[in-house]
């Protein structure tokens, strides 16, 4: 049977792997047909799969970019939709099987829950959309009998160490952290680092927002909160290991003292694959790891005194209720700011601390309270950094 997929951000660094994904699992016996793509603001990239996948369905975030993606005269055939109102009916439809989510940022929570509502399996590359709703995407998932799938390469790590066992032998997980461009850099230091230099990360290729994320270790916090309610894991056994040759890419501990690894050269293609085709596993001809030649695999304890924002990202899951929505709300509005050269690198994590500590918690959230609270940390963050 045919797999039918839908992609949300397929121009991004995700989306792009995703396609490639998908064409060598289509020359190994898994077939998949794309359904729907979305793109934001790259309509040459987003013109050339539309060509070649043909999807039934395409998705402009950004209405203002119809005109241009018309003038193509690839759309005879194709259903457009604009703005991301839209993105909430298009994932309901019964046209597909496997949402990929890889949008970045808060906007990536409604299509998930909509999408796990219907019973879809959801591969989920939108850390965000755990960080904030957990909990709200938990009960979803309990009532709907859908699958959430991860993408990010430490939870596929994590949730293939936890393939074959039971939850109740866990002792604790082991989180793996590249440790971004600034391991072993002091406050002073980090003062003044530019945007240049933060988006040089040294062994992934991303995005823009989640590099900047991993130079300040909010991705590695994100990644905890995502992690606790992905495997229902008390926040106090999850541990941060700086490991700067990401080789391993997460562990678990288990009660009699084993652990488990997950290693593979830095190919989000890996996680990806697995997402799509979980429980097999499918061959390809991505670059294979090589650990006579990986050189030594170390590890270290992060400093969560100089990288203030792993602390937060702590702090606010142990707090819980709507803490992780301020501070991601916080944290997106302050990357930008700090791309756009508005603000400093330690300012990113000087703001997500004032958003934290004026909040007023709300323990048991529903959707609404989340899209309010979400709204008002980004106006007041853009309001005193204007
Ligand atoms: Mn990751």
């Amino acid at each position: 049977m045919k797999k039918k997929i839908g992609i949300l951000g397929s121009t991004g660094s995700i989306g792009t792997s995703t396609l490639e994904v998908i064409k060598n699992l289509n020359s190994k016996g898994f077939e998949c047909e794309i359904v729907f793509l979305s793109c934001n603001n790259n309509i040459d990239k987003f013109k050339e799969q539309v060509k070649e996948f043909r999807p039934s369905t395409i998705v402009l975030h950004n209405e203002s970019r119809l005109k241009e993606f018309k003038d193509s005269g690839l759309t005879e055939k194709t259903e457009i939709m604009t703005g991301y109102d839209t993105l909430c009916e298009l994932v309901s439809r019964d046209n597909y099987d496997i949402l990929v989510n890889s949008l970045v940022g808060f906007v990536g929570l409604v299509p998930t829950l909509e999408a796990l509502k219907h019973g879809k399996r959801v591969a989920l590359a939108n850390k965000e959309t755990l960080v904030v709703a957990g909990q709200l995407i938990n009960e979803t998932l309990k009532k709907s009998g859908a699958e959430l799938i991860p993408i990010d390469s430490e939870h596929s790590a994590i949730f293939q160490c936890l393939t074959g066992e039971n939850h109740e032998d866990i002792n604790k997980i082991l989180l793996t952290a590249s440790g971004g461009p600034f391991r072993g850099y002091t406050r002073n230091e980090l003062s003044e680092v530019t945007v240049e230099q933060a988006l040089r990360h040294p062994n992934w290729n991303m995005g823009n927002k989640i590099t900047i994320d991993s130079a300040t270790l909010m991705n590695k916090g994100l990644e905890v909160i995502e992690a606790k309610w992905l495997f229902n894991i008390d926040v106090n056994d999850i541990e941060v290991i700086i490991h700067p040759q990401s080789i391993i890419h997460s562990m678990v501990e288990f009660r009699d003292g084993s652990v488990k690894a997950q290693m593979g050269v830095p190919d989000m293609k890996v996680p990806i694959q697995y997402a799509l085709t979980y429980p097999k596993r499918y061959g390809n001809e991505f670059p294979k790891m090589n650990l006579i030649n990986s050189g030594n695999l170390e590890f270290q304890k992060p400093d969560m005194g100089t990288f203030r924002c792993l602390k937060l990202a702590f702090d606010s899951i142990k707090n819980g209720g709507t803490y992780p929505t301020v501070l991601n709300a916080a944290n997106e509005v302050a990357v930008d700011l700090f791309l756009n050269r508005k603000i400093g690198f330690l300012d990113i994590s000087g703001i997500i601390e004032e958003e934290l500590d004026s909040h007023k918690n709300v323990l048991n959230y529903e959707l609404q309270d989340l899209i309010k609270i979400d709204k008002f940390t980004r106006n007041n963050v853009l309001s005193k950094n204007l």
